[in-house]
């Protein structure tokens, strides 16, 4: 295993030094990969000192060091978890053959389009989230938002490399598009439909890393059971960056929980927006949000492209080795969910089409140990009030659900119903303003806006007073 060299100009430990051709690519994606970064990353900020942590080697003891680092120099490169000797295919049709180490010419052009589609997610969340810095809640806060940013450029570079590597031309011009599409953009959409929505405000990018970042972490735990072995372990070095994504989510979250019982308990009422607390109702409104859209990220319940994925070889379940099956399906069923005239109805269906299926439930029951947790905040507070995730059908624009009304609490609805209720269940304009009206930047060390407390310890053993972000 070549270790990391931050002498070249793209750091890797995939020998890029003896791929010429590949490293002069690599080079010409750089500078405009860099343009990508100055027009619709971050913005401000861009000659700061971070105190942001990089990549220096793959193994699972201590593989970052931490800095400071101007965002535009952030090294970016190319890391690939450590190969496993005679690594074979774990499912589907291939099951038990060599893992390959180059593109099956058969599956080519799905195996580009995952690529793609999990490439595309990368740059569109650092778009979504570019005007943040500005309305920071604190400079540990500040630091977590770059550092969220940086990994997914990064992220993008990971994947960048695999179509440059292994798909020649059509994988270098799929490179390009990845720099062109933008979030949000009429024309030039985002493939997913959540990557296309404004992060506006610190209460969704939390909602988005605890909730969306949770999507990742689930394809590319599938991505990473990947016949394909460079994907495979190109996803298994990702998940350990996407782990602290995730926990910006839900330690955010649970942050402005506590402070909202805080005031809650201090003031003796319910309505904390006089004293610049979000309620929790409005916290529960932007979780029916955020959640329902990250649901419509595993596509449909019932389809054939997931099923032909894992017969191929090219994506496997969450966690496929823990299965006690066949790793193969053809005779398998799986319970599936959907609206049936006024009632919503479970039916087993052939287990390979409801893959999606079955990987959204993976991700449900994991969502719901995050809410759990932020519920102990509320119940230690002594607040009459629980956070819960809304059923599986609420708010839905993919798959079986997609046109149906269907109640948080998981009841076929008339479009009467649906839209007398539609402003307690999903936030409205008022209160999506009044989320912004807190958003004034806090920057002083150790401080922290009145919404959300501060966080119980800081990054890599430093103070939460320690300066994350230097003046500039
Ligand atoms: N929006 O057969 P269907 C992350 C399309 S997040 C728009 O039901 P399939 C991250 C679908 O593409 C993880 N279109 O679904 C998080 C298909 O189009 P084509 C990203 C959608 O194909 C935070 C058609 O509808 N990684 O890493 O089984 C920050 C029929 O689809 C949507 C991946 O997603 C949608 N929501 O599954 C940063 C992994 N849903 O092909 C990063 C790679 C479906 O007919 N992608 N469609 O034109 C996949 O595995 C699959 O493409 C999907 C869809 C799971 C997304």
């Amino acid at each position: 295993m070549a270790a990391v060299d931050y002498q070249d100009r793209i750091p890797n430990n995939v020998d890029l030094a003896s791929n010429r051709r590949l490293l002069r690519a690599l080079e010409e994606w750089q500078p405009r990969f860099l343009r990508w970064w100055a027009d619709v990353g971050p913005q401000g900020f861009q000659a700061r000192d971070v105190y942001l942590r990089t990549a220096v080697s793959v193994d699972a003891a201590g593989w970052a060091h931490f800095g400071y680092v101007r965002m535009p120099d952030y090294r970016w490169g190319i890391f690939l978890a450590e190969p496993e000797p005679g690594r074979t295919i774990g499912f589907g049709s291939y099951r038990g053959q060599p893992a390959w180490t180059e593109v099956p010419g058969e599956h080519r052009g799905t195996l580009r389009r995952l690529i793609v589609t999990q490439g595309d997610t990368e740059p569109a969340s650092v778009e979504q989230q570019r005007h943040l810095g500005r309305t920071c809640p604190s400079l540990y806060d500040l630091r977590n938002l770059f550092q969220v940013n940086v990994e997914e450029g990064r992220h993008l570079w990971a994947m960048v490399y695999l179509l440059h590597a292994y798909f020649g031309r059509d994988g270098r011009e799929e490179a390009e598009a990845l720099l062109q599409r933008r979030s949000g953009d009429h024309d030039r959409p985002r493939i997913l439909g959540a990557f296309n929505e404004p992060t506006p405000d610190w209460l969704s990018f939390f909602m988005f890393t605890y909730f969306t970042d949770r999507d990742g972490k689930y394809q590319l735990a599938c991505l990473a059971e990947s016949g394909f072995d460079p994907l495979s372990r190109t996803c298994r070095f990702m998940l350990t960056e996407e782990a602290h994504h995730m926990f910006v989510g839900e330690a955010g979250i649970g942050r402005i929980v506590r402070r909202t019982c805080e005031v809650m308990r201090e003031h003796r009422t319910d309505d904390v927006r006089r004293y610049g607390a979000i309620d929790l109702s409005t916290v529960q409104k932007y979780l029916n949000f955020h959640y329902s859209l990250s649901l419509d990220l595993f596509g449909g319940e019932i389809s054939t492209n997931a099923g032909n994925f894992y017969t191929a070889g090219l994506k496997g379940r969450f966690e496929e080795t823990k299965h006690p099956d066949d790793h193969v399906l053809r005779d398998a069923t799986y319970p599936v969910t959907a609206p049936d005239g006024d009632r919503i109805v479970t039916r087993l269906e052939p287990a390979l089409p409801a893959l999606n299926e079955r990987l959204r439930d993976d991700y449900i029951a994991d969502c719901q140990r995050g809410v759990d947790r932020w519920n102990q905040v509320i119940q230690r507070a002594g607040v009459d009030f629980r956070l819960r995730l809304p059923h599986r059908g609420f708010h839905r624009t993919i798959g079986n659900f997609a046109g149906a009304r269907i109640s948080p609490d998981g009841r076929v609805i008339s479009a009467a119903e649906w839209e007398a209720h539609r402003t307690e269940w999903l936030p409205t304009d008022a209160d999506r303003a009044f989320v912004q009206s807190l958003m004034t930047p806090v920057v002083a060390p150790g401080r922290f806006a009145g919404w959300i407390a501060p966080p119980s310890r800081g990054i890599n053993g430093q103070p939460v007073d320690f300066e994350y972000v230097r003046a500039g």
